[in-house]
């Protein structure tokens, strides 16, 4: 296991200098994290009176977890997910390996400085994972996991670099996230391999000490998973106490010291910790190892737990090193705040120290002013000594010449999908979406790179999201092959369900925030291993909801993934109100690095499906999103202008000069705009019908325009503004779709028209589509009722 990469092995030095080494460059850290909060906060201006805040706490926590991580253990094809709260002592890191600069480091929370939470997009190609919404970049380590080995079994991207592990240094209040169980159930179903999370187990989360015992629990719990589970509780003076007559029984009070007494007696330092234990222990032999310190050497004794005992740590991490890839969750136990004057107070989570703190802090340091970001300031080994050990770290070396941040070449998108027979079917979108996948799936000619480089996942909805056909075609990934039970004997079903590592397919179990951390894994594939995958992951559309942080999560860093979510609104009528989706389009429209787009009909979603492909490739491009439906519609044999599709509205009829009215749907209930259209058409013959695809696209250009003209570019003008061109002022625009109205009210404010927005806007319940469409006014006459109403009233 990782055997390539031990070749790296640091300089040859004796363990004891070594060890100095580190301890020094932990103190460097230290000081590093605190500084640059403290400089953010008390040394940089303050413009607005806000507070800047940071976390010198949670940072102090976690320094020797990360010492030991990237100075000795990791390895450079290792990725690692840092908790929100580190940040500092992460950018700290890069510093000493020369991959950051001292001027970003003054500019942490500040704009354009590093950001408060390590960040893909802002803070450069250093942070494997974006950290911020506790518990995701933490779950996001597994799901890389699964992704780097199946891009390896597919034969995909940068085989010729080593494997690596995908870890992540987590805060213990993380796990009370559901996500991480989530993670961990399909983790374990997926049999992923190369994990490690290192828990900070400080026991402190922001708001409080976490209760005690918990941990029983949940080392159980990563048990039953398949994980190895390290408990790393103390550290080498204390183990060299417990070694001593009467240290079973200091263990004994330390195992069963509340951790908010511990905590307490922490943050008030050796003379009570010595009340304490001799209140207990007056007539132990214990006595004897505590009457012989100070209290300062009491405090540090009793302070000595392992996740802040670098040796230990490293003692630890090498040998679970050798015992090769299962995943393996390490509780570090550690003090919050650990060297810090606040260590163990339990409202330390925010807590900054003070100008005079900080004063002591340098001279403790032995930092001079002025010198606050040497390198080797306050340091006693000797320059040289140190550059040459840091330039020996085998994570301080490049993974490929070009760094961290890998790069895959363009997968050839063919101008035009392959279309199925649309002329006098009756089809929806989600079926369309089907066929067209399956087509692509025969893998032929011009289409046998893109349908290789499909990877396709659902939770638990692959059928009835029309996937079936696609899987049949190109199989289930597992890293294992097998096979599938009801096919062998020869029972009838239309899935082929058998499993190999050349599958195409990942099935997920109903967790949707699974979903979307697999998706935001698969669309970084490129960068993480060199592979591009052209991820599509399907839902749906009222479980966006359920999965929605981790969404957002997968496009904050960039994710390239095309998500199709299917069936939506009140259209999947017997349903009921659960399943129908309401409020999506405006999600769609709200979230940034996401194109949404709802066709009505296949020939529109046959052009967007082929534009995904296409943008999610596109260094300025973005991840994707389809809502489809399964109502069917009669298809339509016509020639479309495939830019306006994609743009987000093409008319399909036109309007005359003079038109007082206009008429606009998007999606499925396109059969009751067009014939509230005809009639409409009756009252005035000049009258436009408009289809919009995508509300999203129209409404992004339309914002994108006026701040290009705000910035002098007269010229500049949204597709939007040229579709409406042609209609006066003040004519009336009656708007529809199967989803909450707001999507279209704007439309109004583009040129000036009167809109009349239809749309649900309270949840749906159980019906037909006649009713259902009656009662929430998407309906023939409920558009022609719009259309009087956007006529008379002025
Ligand atoms: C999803 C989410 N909820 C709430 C927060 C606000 N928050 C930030 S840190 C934190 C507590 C973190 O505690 P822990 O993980 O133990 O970190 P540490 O003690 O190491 O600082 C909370 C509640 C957040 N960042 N993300
Ligand atoms: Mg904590």
């Amino acid at each position: 296991m990782n055997a390539p990469a031990n070749a790296l092995s640091p300089v040859m030095l004796p363990e004891t200098r070594r060890a100095h080494i580190l301890k020094q460059l932990e103190r460097k850290l230290l000081w590093l994290s605190a500084w640059m909060i403290h400089n953010a906060n008390h040394i940089r201006p303050n413009r607005d009176g806000l507070k800047v805040g940071g976390h010198q706490a949670s940072c102090a926590s976690c320094i020797s977890i990360l010492a030991a991580l990237y100075l000795d253990v990791a390895r450079p094809q290792d990725r690692i997910a840092v908790k929100p709260h580190a940040g500092p002592v992460f950018h700290a890191m890069n510093y000493l390996f020369g991959r950051q600069t001292q001027e970003k480091l003054s500019q942490l929370r500040q704009f354009g400085g590093i950001q408060p939470y390590p960040s893909r997009v802002k803070d450069g190609a250093e942070v494997d994972f974006s950290t911020g919404s506790v518990g995701l970049g933490v779950a996001m380590t597994s799901f890389s996991a699964l992704i780097a080995d199946y891009t390896r079994l597919h034969g995909l991207g940068r085989t010729d670099l080593p494997q690596g592990r995908h870890i992540a240094i987590a805060g213990d209040a993380e796990l009370d996230e559901g996500n991480i169980y989530e993670a961990l159930l399909e983790g374990w179903k997926h049999d992923v391999r190369n994990v490690w999370w290192v828990v900070d187990y400080n026991r402190q989360s922001l708001d409080s000490v976490v209760p005690d015992r918990l941990f029983g629990r949940i080392e159980g719990l990563f048990r039953d998973m398949g994980w190895n589970c390290v408990t790393i509780k103390y550290g080498r003076k204390l183990q060299a106490a417990f070694a001593r007559d009467g240290g079973e029984d200091l263990r004994s009070w330390i195992d069963d010291c509340p951790n908010s007494l511990y905590s307490a007696l922490t943050f008030q330092g050796g003379a009570a910790w010595r009340a304490a234990l001799l209140s207990d222990l007056g007539r132990s032999k214990a006595r004897a190892i505590i009457d012989e310190l100070t209290d300062d050497e009491l405090g540090a004794l009793m302070t000595n737990l392992g996740g802040h005992d670098i040796e230990t740590l490293i003692e630890t991490f090498r040998a679970a090193d050798q015992e090769g890839d299962q995943p393996t969750c390490f509780i570090a136990y550690t003090i919050k705040g650990m060297g810090l004057p606040f260590a163990g107070h339990k409202d330390n989570h925010a807590g900054l120290m003070s100008k005079e703190q900080m004063e002591q802090f340098r001279q403790d340091m032995g930092i001079r002013p002025g010198h606050e970001w040497d390198l080797f300031e306050g340091l006693d080994v000797p320059e040289d000594e140190m550059r040459a050990f840091l330039d020996s770290v085998p994570f301080g070396q490049k993974l490929t010449p070009e760094g961290r941040l890998l790069s895959a070449p363009t997968i050839h998108v063919p101008a035009v999908l392959p279309t199925p027979k649309l002329a006098g079917r009756k089809m929806s979108t989600q079926a369309g979406f089907g066929e067209l996948l399956a087509e692509i799936g025969r893998g032929q000619g011009e289409f046998k790179d893109l349908a290789n480089h499909i990877m396709t996942t659902s939770p638990d909805v692959t059928v009835s999201t029309n996937l079936g056909p696609w899987v049949n075609r190109r199989g289930i990934f597992d890293r294992h092959t097998r096979n599938d039970v009801f096919r062998d004997a020869k029972l009838a079903s239309a899935q082929r369900w058998g499993m190999s590592p050349k599958g195409q397919h990942v099935e997920l179990g109903i967790a949707e925030q699974n979903l979307f951390l697999v998706l935001g894994a698969a669309g970084l594939a490129h960068a993480m291993t060199g592979a591009r995958l052209l991820p599509i992951g399907t839902v749906y559309d009222p479980f966006v909801n359920r999965g929605l942080d981790a969404l957002i999560y997968a496009c904050y860093q960039d994710a390239r993934f095309l998500l199709v979510s299917t069936p939506s609104g009140l259209t999947l009528a017997p349903e009921g109100g659960q399943h129908q989706s309401v409020n999506t389009p405006l999600i769609g429209m709200a979230a940034d690095r996401l194109a949404s787009f709802e066709p009505a009909y296949v020939d529109e979603l046959a052009i967007l499906l082929r534009h995904a492909f296409d943008l999610m490739q596109r260094p300025d491009g973005s991840a994707a999103w389809l809502r489809l439906s399964t109502r069917t519609l009669q298809q339509k044999q016509r020639t479309l202008d495939a830019a306006a599709v994609i743009a987000g509205a093409h008319w399909v009829v036109p309007p005359q000069p003079g038109a007082r009215i206009t008429l606009a749907y998007q999606g499925a209930i396109a059969p009751e705009a067009e014939e509230a259209f005809e009639t409409l058409r009756e009252e005035d013959p000049a009258a436009g019908l408009l289809a919009i695809t995508s509300a999203d696209r129209l409404h992004a250009g339309w914002l994108d325009a006026q701040r290009a003209r705000r910035n002098g570019d007269r010229t500049a003008r949204a597709h939007i503004e040229t579709i409406l061109a042609p209609l006066a002022p003040g004519s009336a625009l009656v708007t529809i779709l199967d989803g909450h109205p707001a999507t279209h009210a704007w439309l109004g404010a583009v040129r000036g028209q009167r809109v009349v927005p239809l749309g649900p806007d309270h949840f749906g319940q159980g019906g037909d589509i006649p009713d259902l469409y009656r009662a929430y006014e998407l309906d023939t006459d409920a558009v022609l009722d719009a259309c009087a109403q956007a006529l008379v009233e002025t």
